[in-house]
């Protein structure tokens, strides 16, 4: 038995595949997997959240018409691409990370089938290539081109801390944050726009737009990640408004995870969450990927006594806030928040109040 953490991300989001930085951690919604090779030529999987079953032939496996399947073939798949020969098997999980909030629910699918079927047939694929793998199977058998970062933090998170990455060189480093003093506690608009996906693969391509025209001026622009934002401003014109407007956020967000950082150091909260603000604002205006619910939330939380910052959370287009509350805040905070989201758009606000564990791991034996 495996299990596979969902994350929340305190600060950088849609610089991952823009090669930049991200400051995710682990949480404790996560998803279980009993798995065990079965000596046949067939995969068979049971989804219990949604009690439906699927098999395939495991020397036969493709892209599948039944969604919730295709996180776990497309991860087979990856695995067969890196040689590794995926025999047949039975796989039940289910569990507990909320499908559509932006806690990356398809990605703790994908680590902890990964992670289970590394460990049955001993591949040797270390967590990295694990992660790659689940991105990959994102990519050609969900079809959303997303960047590394949720993989990455089912993966690698760990106890009490957040842990920046650096999207381009793979190299991360893992910060201590005090749940018990700042409570990370989410709010679910309830909401997922339809459009969610192909407006997320559309934003990269405004990102790979932006860095062909910048590269005109300053060659040694390879990703977004390597301009500032003056370099930004100075080639408007060129960007034409909403490439500039794309690129800007971008090149912002990498700026202030880099101080979320430092502040997250020096145990400053407050400056933590100003920045949390401004990136909702970027979000909000600039990539255009959040919602009038996501907004709300966001402008509810703010004058709320104990709340250092707030921001949407993940890809965008519905899903969750994240929220910074000061401990002895966080039950006025919740019983307001539910009250008056609920009030003013009709829908039950879910909160999780979460904290921050270990990444994918093995259960009992
Ligand atoms: C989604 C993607 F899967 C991530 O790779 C990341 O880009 C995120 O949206 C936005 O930061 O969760």
């Amino acid at each position: 038995m495996v299990r596979a953490p969902g994350r929340v991300n305190i600060i950088g989001e849609h610089t991952d595949y823009n090669q930049g930085f991200v400051l995710p951690a682990a949480v404790d919604k996560q998803m279980l997997f009993a798995v065990s090779l079965n000596q046949e030529n067939t995969i068979r999987l049971v989804a219990h959240d949604l009690n439906e079953t699927f098999s395939i032939a495991a020397d036969e496996v493709r892209r599948s018409d039944t969604a919730w399947a295709n996180y776990i073939l497309g991860v087979v798949a990856q695995l067969q691409e890196r040689g590794v020969a995926v025999p047949g098997f039975d796989c039940a999980f289910g569990g507990n990370v909320p499908i559509g909030s932006g806690m990356s629910s398809s990605a703790a699918v994908e680590c902890g089938i990964g992670y289970a079927l590394n460990e049955l047939l001993n591949a040797g694929l270390d967590k990295m290539e694990l992660a790659r793998a689940g991105q990959l199977a994102e990519h050609t058998y969900a079809g959303v081109m997303c960047g590394i970062m949720d993989q990455f933090a089912s993966l690698f998170g760990k106890d009490g801390h957040v842990v920046r990455l650096d999207c381009r060189s793979l190299e991360y480093e893992y910060f201590p944050f005090d749940t018990q003093a700042c409570r990370v506690v989410l709010c679910n608009s309830g909401i997922k726009h339809a459009l969610a996906d192909s407006e997320y693969n559309k934003r990269r391509q405004e990102c790979e737009r932006g860095v062909a025209i910048l590269q005109q001026y300053h060659p040694e622009i390879q990703s977004l990640r390597d301009a500032s934002p003056l370099q930004v401003k100075a080639h408007h014109d060129a960007l034409g408004d909403l490439t500039y407007r794309r690129c800007l956020y971008v090149v912002e967000e990498n700026q202030r995870v880099e101080a979320a950082c430092r502040h997250l150091l020096a145990g400053e909260l407050p400056q933590v969450g100003q920045l949390l603000y401004a990136s909702h604002a970027g979000l909000r205006d600039n990539y255009e990927v959040s919602s009038q619910e996501l907004d709300l939330l966001v402008e509810l939380a703010r004058p709320r006594p104990g709340v250092y910052g707030a921001r949407m959370m993940g890809g965008g287009f519905g899903g969750c806030t994240i929220n910074l509350v000061q401990a002895e805040h966080v039950a006025d905070f919740v019983a307001y928040m539910s009250q008056a989201y609920e009030a003013q758009t009709g829908i039950k606000l879910e909160t999780y109040e979460t904290s921050i564990v270990d990444g994918v791991s093995t259960v009992g034996n």
